[in-house]
Parts: structure tokens; C-alpha cells; sequence
């Protein structure tokens, strides 16, 4: 099935006729590589202003650390997180804003802030975020996880990770449909490290052209994540910049997207290698591009 080649937020059209950046923006005191650097407005709208000079073309505002063992927030407490934030960027920045939330509280009270994704790691299961998420206008990127964020690395098992997952993700797809909304607002996500091992990972990602193949935009996100420092011989999180900004260029390769990173100016760089030198599988694409 063709991929749409434009991402639509709300009304406003994101071209991924070339991968496309989304920066991290954590509301919170506690995610893994930078809590609690950017919880008043002003440090937010400062940080998210650099990505976007840097190259970010999205950003990305959460106010729940998905990090294994967190514990979950109350919606109240999120909401207090990140709608001042996103009312400031949305008036100081001219990028699609996101949200990162598995509450369909958050989801439409982020929407009518001003956010045109909706970026769910719990795959829309809450009870009711499907719905919220359906009817919106914003664009939905829905992730594979198994479990919870504070379940996940205990001993997860699958018979064949990649078949699981792509069939999960085509099943929520799926969902969505049934509820209207059309293709161009729906992004996939595998969910690297979400319940899953180093292997599964390893084979989730050599595997993306399976999931590029189901016919919707693939966004991964793997920026200073665990599998790398475990390819890198248990490298802290400082030291492993380099190692995001290849992976992405290598998702890029195999169709990925949009890629989701802190280290915005370094993944561009690798993407622009990506472009000039490299070659990207995937199936045909559609839209206006
Ligand atoms: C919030 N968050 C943390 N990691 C993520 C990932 O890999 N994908 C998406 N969509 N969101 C993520």
C-alpha cells in the first residue's frame, strides 16, 4: 500500500517527503536523560526554539516519564505539566506540536492547546483514548509497548517480535480506520525498548521495512536508549549522541519517517548524509509532496 507523503496535524500539512525530526521535550521530573531541566515555560520554549533552529520539524511535549519503573501520573498533575508549556510554544513556534500522553484527558485537552499529534507509546489501550484520539483532527502516532513503563523489561517474551508487533500496530490501524480517520493522520511506531530485549530490538529494527510495508509513515525513536548503550559495551547515556544520530540515519534508510531524538543537530547532520549518500527502501508513496 502507498505511504501518504504528507502528515496531516490538525489541518496543517507536515511534508515527509524526507524524514522528518521530532525533538523531546520532557515536562517532567524524573525521564531518563533529562528530567527536570525544562519543567518552567520559559526553559521549555528556550530548549524547543534551539531544536527548531537546529533542524527539528516537530516537537514533542510529554508530562509522564515512559522510562522502565516509572511510575504513571495523575491526568491532573500531567495537565498542569504541559498545557502552560504547550500554550507558550504554540505561540512562540511555528512547528506541529505533539503530545506525548496515554490519557484521552490529556489528549483533548493538548489538542485544544494546540497540539496537532497525538503520540500514544500505550498504543490508544487506555479505556477511552481511542476515541479521543479518533475525534480529534490531530495526527496519531500509535506505539507498541508490552505492558506498562513500570512492567516492561521484566522478562519480555515473544515467538516472532516483528510478526507481533506489525500485527498489533495493523490492528490499531485498523481501529482507526473504523472510526474515520483517514490514512494521512496515522503514524506507527514499534516501540523500541518497550518490553523489549536487546535481540528484539535488534531484530524489530533490521526489520522496519516490514512494518514501512504496511503502508503508513513509521516513526522510531531509539535517541540515547538502552540498546545502544548495550552495543556500545554499557555506554552511559552522555556518551551515546553519536550512536542516536546513526541509528537514525539508518531507520531513515530503511523508511522510516520521522525520527524522534534529543540530539537534534547531530541527527540532522546524519540525515543529510543519509540523503546525498545513502539509499531508502519502502514502498510507493501518495499525496502531495
Ligand atoms: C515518549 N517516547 C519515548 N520513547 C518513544 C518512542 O520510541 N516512540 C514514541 N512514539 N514515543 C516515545
Amino acid at each position: 500500500m502507498p505511504v501518504s507523503l504528507t502528515l496531516d496535524c490538525s489541518g496543517r500539512r507536515l511534508r515527509l517527503d524526507r524524514p522528518r525530526i521530532m525533538g523531546v521535550l520532557n515536562v517532567t521530573p524524573d525521564s531518563f536523560s533529562d528530567g527536570g531541566r525544562f519543567l518552567e515555560p520559559e526553559a521549555a520554549v528556550a530548549h524547543a526554539r534551539a531544536m527548531v533552529e537546529a533542524g527539528a520539524d516537530i516537537i514533542d511535549v510529554g508530562g509522564e516519564s515512559t522510562r522502565p519503573g516509572s511510575e504513571p501520573v495523575p491526568f491532573e498533575e500531567e495537565l498542569r505539566r504541559v498545557i502552560p508549556v504547550l500554550t507558550a510554544l504554540r505561540a512562540a513556534l511555528p512547528v506541529p506540536l505533539s503530545i506525548d500522553t496515554s490519557k484521552p484527558e490529556v489528549m483533548r485537552a493538548a489538542v485544544a492547546a494546540g497540539a496537532g499529534l497525538i503520540n500514544d507509546v500505550n498504543g490508544l489501550r487506555a479505556p477511552g483514548a481511542l476515541a479521543a484520539a479518533a475525534d480529534s483532527a490531530a495526527a496519531i502516532c500509535v506505539m507498541h509497548m508490552r505492558g506498562t513503563p513500570r512492567s516492561m523489561q521484566r522478562e519480555p517474551r515473544y515467538d516472532d517480535v516483528l510478526r507481533e508487533v506489525c500485527g498489533f500496530l495493523a490492528e490499531r490501524a485498523s481501529a482507526l480506520r473504523g472510526l474515520g480517520v483517514p490514512a494521512d493522520r496515522i503514524v506507527l511506531d514499534p516501540g523500541f525498548g518497550f518490553g523489549k530485549t536487546l535481540e528484539h530490538n535488534v531484530a524489530l529494527f533490521r526489520g522496519l521495512a516490514e512494518l514501512v510495508s504496511l503502508g503508513y509513515p513509521v516513526l522510531v525513536g531509539v535517541s540515547r536508549k538502552s540498546m545502544l548503550g548495550a552495543i556500545l559495551g554499557d555506554r552511559p547515556v552522555e556518551g551515546r549522541v553519536t550512536a542516536s544520530a546513526v541509528a537514525a540515519a539508518l531507520a531513515a534508510g530503511y523508511g522510516a519517517r520521522i525520527v524522534r531524538v534529543h540530539d537534534v543537530a547531530a541527527t540532522a547532520d546524519a540525515l543529510a548524509v543519509q540523503r546525498a549518500l545513502g539509499r531508502t527502501v519502502g514502498p510507493p508513496t501518495t499525496g502531495e509532496g
